[in-house]
C-alpha cells in the first residue's frame, strides 16, 4: 500500500471562467504562517500567448481555498523572464518569505500552437512534447515577500546560461549556508556522472554567489527506476523530520508520465541519500490528472507538516487543477526506511 491518499474533494484549486486565471491554475508553492495556509499558484489567461503568472489563495484547513486578489500578485517584470513565471517554492525567511520559481525566457504559446501541441495532445496522450527548445530556457529565479502579496526580485539562482528549472531552497541553512536543489538539465554525460538530467546541490553566503561543486561533486540523486527514467527533479521544499530530511520530487518516464517519489537525505550530510522509495508515491489515475493542458501529470511542489502528524502535499494535476493529497508523517517515514 503507498501511504498517500488523494483528498476526495480534488481539486482544491480549479481555473475561473472568465477570469484572468480561465485556462489553468496548478503546481502551487505554499506555506503555513499566521494560523493559515498561503498558497501560491502559477495560472495561464487566455488573453496572451500561455504566459504564466502568479495568483494567491488563502485557506484555514488545507483544504478549502479562497482567492485573496481579483488578479495576478506577481507577473513577469525582469528581461529573463518575459515568457512567463512559474512553479513557484515558498520557504520560510526570517519573518518574511523566500519563493524559488521557473522564470522562462520565451512565451510558450507559439511554439505549442506551431506544433499543434494541444491538439495532438488531446488525441494522444503519449504524443512528444516538443521539449527545449524551441520552447525557450528556463532558469532558477528568486523573489523575497513579507506577504505574498509583494515582491522583490532577487535575481537568478542557476548557473549562468543553462537551463535549469526545480530550484527549492532547503528551509534553514547548512553548515551556515543557504542550500539548494536544482535540475540542470544539460549536465549529463560522463563528465557529470549522470546519462538522464539529475538533482543537484548548491550552496550559498549570500543567494547570490553560488557554489555548484565540481564534476559531479555535488550530483544528489540521478534517475534509476523505470517510472523515472527520463529525468527527475525537486518538488517540494525538504522537510526536517527525526528520520531525515524528506524530499518529495518528481519522475519522468519514457512517455512524459510525472509520477511523485519521495527520498530522505541525511540530517548531519545532505549530500547522502539515506533512503529512496522503491516505487513511485502517487501517479496519475483521476480524469483530472489524466487529461487538462498536459496530459498524465501530478507534479508535486508543496508539502507540509501539519502539527497533527498530517503530511499535505499539494501539486499541479495535468497543468490544470491543482490537486491535494495526505499522509501520516509516521507511515510515510516507515514506507520509505522499509524500502
Ligand atoms: C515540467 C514543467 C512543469 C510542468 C510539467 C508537466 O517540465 O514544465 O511546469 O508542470 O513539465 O507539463
Amino acid at each position: 500500500m503507498r501511504p498517500l491518499n488523494r483528498f476526495d474533494g480534488n481539486p482544491v484549486l480549479a481555473p475561473r471562467p472568465g477570469a484572468w486565471d480561465c485556462v489553468s491554475v496548478f503546481n502551487p508553492g505554499a506555506v503555513r504562517a499566521r494560523g493559515r495556509i498561503y498558497m501560491l499558484y502559477r495560472a495561464v489567461s487566455d488573453a496572451d500567448e500561455y504566459v504564466s503568472r502568479f495568483g494567491l489563495a488563502l485557506s484555514q484547513d488545507g483544504r478549502r481555498f479562497e482567492r485573496c486578489s481579483e488578479g495576478p500578485v506577481f507577473q513577469p517584470r525582469a528581461d529573463y523572464e518575459v515568457g512567463g513565471v512559474e512553479d513557484p517554492r515558498i520557504t520560510p525567511d526570517g519573518d518574511g518569505f523566500l519563493i524559488t520559481y521557473a522564470a522562462v525566457s520565451q512565451a510558450p504559446g507559439p511554439a505549442y500552437k506551431a506544433l499543434d501541441f494541444f491538439n495532438a495532445a488531446r488525441r494522444d496522450p503519449y504524443c512528444p512534447r516538443p521539449g527545449i527548445p524551441p520552447l525557450g530556457m528556463s532558469y532558477t529565479g528568486l523573489l523575497r515577500s513579507k506577504d505574498l502579496a509583494h515582491f522583490t526580485q532577487g535575481g537568478l539562482l542557476s548557473p549562468a546560461g543553462i537551463d535549469d528549472r526545480d530550484g527549492v531552497l532547503f528551509p534553514e541553512k547548512v553548515d551556515g549556508r543557504y542550500a539548494m536543489l536544482h535540475r540542470p538539465t544539460s549536465w549529463v554525460g560522463e563528465a557529470y556522472g549522470t546519462d538522464r538530467p539529475g538533482v543537484w546541490l548548491a550552496f550559498s553566503e549570500d543567494l547570490k554567489q553560488w557554489d555548484y561543486g565540481q564534476g559531479d561533486q555535488y550530483l544528489l540523486m540521478q534517475a534509476q527506476a523505470p517510472w523515472e527514467s527520463a529525468k527527475i527533479g525537486a518538488g517540494a521544499p525538504p522537510i526536517k523530520t527525526p528520520a531525515g530530511w524528506l524530499l518529495i520530487y518528481h519522475g519522468v518516464d519514457e512517455n512524459y508520465v510525472y509520477r511523485v517519489g519521495a527520498a530522505l537525505l541525511d540530517l548531519d550530510d545532505i549530500t547522502r541519500v539515506i533512503a529512496r522509495g522503491r516505487d513511485f508515491l502517487m501517479e496519475p489515475v483521476e480524469d483530472y490528472e489524466r487529461v487538462g493542458m498536459i496530459p498524465n501529470v501530478v507534479f508535486p511542489t508543496a508539502a507540509l507538516w501539519q502539527p497533527d502528524g498530517e503530511l499535505l502535499i499539494y501539486y499541479g494535476a495535468a497543468d490544470r487543477v491543482v490537486g491535494l493529497a495526505t499522509a501520516d508523517m509516521d507511515e510515510l517515514l516507515d514506507w520509505l526506511l522499509s524500502c
